[in-house]
């Protein structure tokens, strides 16, 4: 499985490619309710919701910059975190993902941040009202016979695109606001999100977010 998705990383990816490649992984990471309305979609219990900020419309989108707050459960080596973006310019949901740790760990309490580039996807100019949706989710390491599935808690999430498609600010701790306008901001106590293996009351895995202010044109 990780190899079908570390090749998936920072590809352009057809819904019906992600249906493909999801049946033959379980469905681990499916896109879930892709027709539904706004709002948060996700199995188990979350203690908040994404918060889609106004976008700055006409603003060309480049890159972003996904910002993850791990919580009391760490993502474990070898578990690969994604990110998901659904761009639609009146054509339907195209998803691209991007592998955000490339299976390195991130213990309790520490900032997972990573660049998700929007070039070369054969999509023309992107503006940030295109965005219709955003998912992370993952795909559990499992380094020998003996492992348990990894699971791992997500407390906040920030997407965050610079102001100009000319910027392209250094990943940093503290968030240079003269660069950036924020997509959106999400958190919640004991966690946002908990992700888990298969679906339960807890969690589950994948999380996904609809923007209420997408925008085809
Ligand atoms: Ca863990």
């Amino acid at each position: 499985m990780t190899g079908i998705w570390s090749g998936l990383a920072a590809r352009r990816i057809t819904a019906p490619l992600v249906a493909t490649v999801l049946a033959a992984t379980a469905a681990l990471v499916a896109p879930a309710g892709a027709s539904a309305a706004q709002g948060d979609a996700f199995c188990g219990t979350d203690y908040g919701q994404a918060g889609w900020s106004t976008p700055v419309e006409g603003t060309i989108i480049n890159e972003l910059t996904v910002r993850v707050l791990v919580g009391s459960d760490d993502i474990r080596s070898q578990t690969n975190v994604y990110a998901w973006v659904a761009i639609n310019n009146g054509s339907g949901d195209v998803w691209l993902a991007e592998n955000l740790n490339n299976g390195v760990a991130y213990p309790n309490g520490s900032l997972l941040q990573a660049k998700f580039p929007l070039t070369g996807t054969d999509l023309g100019l992107i503006t940030i009202e295109n965005i219709s949706k955003i998912e992370i989710s993952y795909i559990s390491g499992l380094p020998d016979a003996f492992s348990s599935w990894d699971n791992w808690n997500m407390n906040a999430v920030r997407v965050l695109y610079p102001k100009s498609p000319n910027l392209d600010p250094p990943l940093s701790t503290a968030i240079d606001w003269s660069q950036y306008d924020q997509l959106l901001y999400g958190s919640g106590s004991p966690w946002l999100h908990r992700f888990k293996f298969s679906c339960d009351s807890e969690g589950g895995p994948s999380w996904e977010t609809f923007n209420p202010f997408w925008n085809a044109i």
